[in-house]
This record gives structure tokens, sequence and C-alpha cells, in this order.
């Protein structure tokens, strides 16, 4: 297996800023082998250490992905009856348009209400194929609901979420160099670009009603991290206030966040943030909140479930939470979130099992974990 021992892993987790990867050498097929596989070796160090990472050298239009910004920040400005001409529910397989507090983060005992509206889109599935053997067909397939009321957005929207599942699939073929599997090892059936089950969400974030201006004061480093220094700012007391005796953020189940903390379902996400306004943070391993500031140019990236189980826990996805401090600006971002096939069956890989280290997790069909999540997100 490559890179350290797992317990020298979980020990290296308490990072105080995200690696910044310059992804170039995936993206010019020019370049040389060995290019390719240091990018690939630290796309895995950052995976195993942090979770989170930005990319530069993606090769993606500014006009592309930050033009989308702008245009979706006039969609939400749009009378509320207009942007619930696409409103989301069960009867439109979970797509469209959820009003400011539908989406919930759920704790033992309880939920909270997110302080965002959003606009989810997922991979439109044809919908002839039939479901397989002994299941009904999901609950989530169907058509999307594009924001047609403003048509530059809607072109914008399916042009820019092309971009990302190629963006996507670029950065899952660094990170097969880098755990010396086939570079092609995502491709096709397990998370192809023709098969994967993305899902986007294009958010919009008011200043929040309710201040969680002790929690958003909570973050240890800087996350603009170009220049790889640790920006060691507050000491771990400061947070303590919000901090149970597990480590966990007690505080943050009763007050209200632009986003609660969770982590993600399927393999990478991809956030397009606007510049200016720091409100995603990454939780380490010691508590601490290390804010992914924008980087103008960068996206920043994170792993989630379907990565641990491929990588037999080599890689754990990264506890994050947004908060928009700001107390008179919105903020808006698209998270991008490059998933497996639907069908795929993932499981720990072979080549990241020995028997030092057997198999952690149990194989999961993508679909039924995808559907476990997203049935539980709304209260509508
Ligand atoms: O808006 C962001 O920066 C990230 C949002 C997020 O974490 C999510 O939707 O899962």
């Amino acid at each position: 297996m490559p890179g350290p021992k797992p317990d020298e892993i979980e020990a290296g987790r308490a990072f105080t800023s995200l690696p910044v990867i310059n992804i170039s050498p995936l993206v010019d097929k020019a370049q040389s082998a060995l290019a390719k596989a240091q990018v690939g070796a630290e796309l895995v160090k950052a995976c195993r250490n942090v979770g989170f990472f930005y990319v530069t050298g993606h090769g993606v239009e500014e006009e592309t992905y930050r033009g989308i910004l702008q245009l979706a920040r006039t969609w939400f400005q749009l009378p509320e009856e207009v942007k619930k001409q696409i409103d989301i529910g069960p009867h439109t397989h979970f797509r469209g348009y959820q009003a400011l507090g539908a989406n919930v983060t759920r704790y033992d005992g309880g939920f909270q209400r997110d302080w965002h509206e959003a606009i989810d889109l997922y991979k439109e599935a044809d919908p002839d194929t039939p479901a397989p053997a002994g299941k009904q067909k999901s609950p989530i397939h169907g058509p999307n609901q594009w924001p047609s009321q403003l048509p530059a957005f809607e072109s914008g929207l399916r042009r820019y979420l092309d971009t990302m599942l190629q963006l996507g699939s670029t950065i899952l073929r660094g990170i097969a160099i880098g755990l010396e599997l086939p570079e092609d090892f995502f491709e096709g059936n397990r998370a192809g670009v023709d098969m994967a089950y993305w899902v986007a969400r294009v958010i919009h974030y008011p200043p929040l009603p309710k201040q969680a201006v002790d929690l958003s004061s909570q973050p240890t480093s800087n996350g603009n991290a170009a220049a790889g220094e640790a920006v060691s700012s507050r000491p771990p007391e400061d947070g303590g206030a919000c901090r149970d005796e597990s480590g966990l953020t007690e505080i943050a189940r009763s007050v209200q966040l632009s986003c609660g903390e969770h982590s993600d379902y399927g393999l990478l996400t991809i956030v397009n943030q606007e510049d200016g306004i720091s409100a995603l943070q990454a939780k380490n391993s010691k508590g601490q909140w290390v804010s992914a500031d924008p980087i103008p140019g960068a996206f920043v990236c994170n792993i989630g479930d379907m990565l641990k189980v491929w990588s037999n826990g080599l890689f754990q996805p990264t506890v994050h939470r947004v908060i928009n401090s700001d107390p008179a600006k919105s903020r808006v971002s698209i998270p991008f979130f490059y998933e497996p096939a639907y069908e795929a069956v993932v499981e720990p890989l072979p080549q990241l099992c020995s028997a030092d280290r057997p198999p952690r997790y149990a194989a999961i069909r993508y679909g039924d974990h995808l559907e476990g999540k997203v049935l539980n997100n709304f209260e509508l």
C-alpha cells in the first residue's frame, strides 16, 4: 500500500491549513508521466492527511466559473413565487428549488434548519432504464428542474456542470495514479463521466439572522495556504466553549448555521465559491475549524464516503460546515459532487487491503447509500 501506516495518517490529520495542488500535469496531455505521478502523490497525501485541498492549473476558464456565480445570484433575487415554480419535493425526485431552511442537519435527537436556499440537480438518468432485479425505481431518478426563468443561467449552468464532470474525472485520474492503481481505474462502470451519478447544488447563503459569531471566530488558521504556511491564530482553548467532552461542537447543535457540520456521501466535491467571503470550514482531528478561504482561480475540493470505502479507510471524509458571518453580504457557492455510478458496488479494494489491514467496510451499492442520505435531508 502506498504511503505511511494508518496510525501515522490519523496523527497527521491535525492540519492547520489546506494544501494547494497545481493539477496542470493531469490536464495537459503533453506532460510527462513523472509530472503526473508527482501530482498523484500530492493528491493522495492531501486525501490522507487533510481530506481537503485546493486545485489550481485546472484549465477551467474564468468566465465559466465566475460568470455562473453571478447568474446564480441574479436568479436567487427573483420573487419567491417564481423560484417556487421549480419547487423541490418527493414528486420532483428531490430536484429543484429548496427555500430557506428546508435543508436540515440532523443530530441525535433532533435537527437544525440550515440557513440557505438552493437548487439541487442530479445526473438525469435515462427514464427508460429498468430498475435492477429486486429493486424499485429510485425515488431520486427523474428529470431536473432547470432554472429556465433565466435562460442565460440555465445554459451557463449546463455548460458549467459538463466542465465540472470533466474536472472531477481528471482529479480522480490523478488520485488513481497516486494510489498506484491503473490511471483509468474510476472510469467506466465505477465512476466514468457517462456513469457518475453527479449531484450539484447552487446555494445562496443570506447573512445569518441569529449570528453565530462565537463559532465563526473559531477557525484556527487561514486556509489560504498558497504559500504553504500554517497561519496559526487562536489557541484551541478559544474554541473550547463550543466543544463537549467528546470533542464535538455541542453548541453547533443549538445555533443555526448556514450549513451544519457534515461530511459528503460520494467521491469528490469541487466547490466554486465567491471571492472575498470566508465561510466554509473544515474540522481537523483536534476539533479545530480551519477556514477554506476562497483563493482566486482555485476550486476547493474534499473527499466523501465512497473514497473512504474504496481506499479501505486510507482516506477519511473530513467534517465541514458553512458559516456566513458577514452581517450584510450573502454568499453564493456551487458545490459539484462527483459520485460513483448509481449501480456501482463500492467495497475496499484488494490492492489496499492486507493481512494487517483486512477490509474495514462492507460492500455497498452507491445508489442505496445516496438514497439513505437524500431522503433524510429535508423538512419540507
Ligand atoms: O457552500 C459550500 O462552500 C459547501 C457546501 C457544502 O458543504 C455542501 O453542500 O455539502
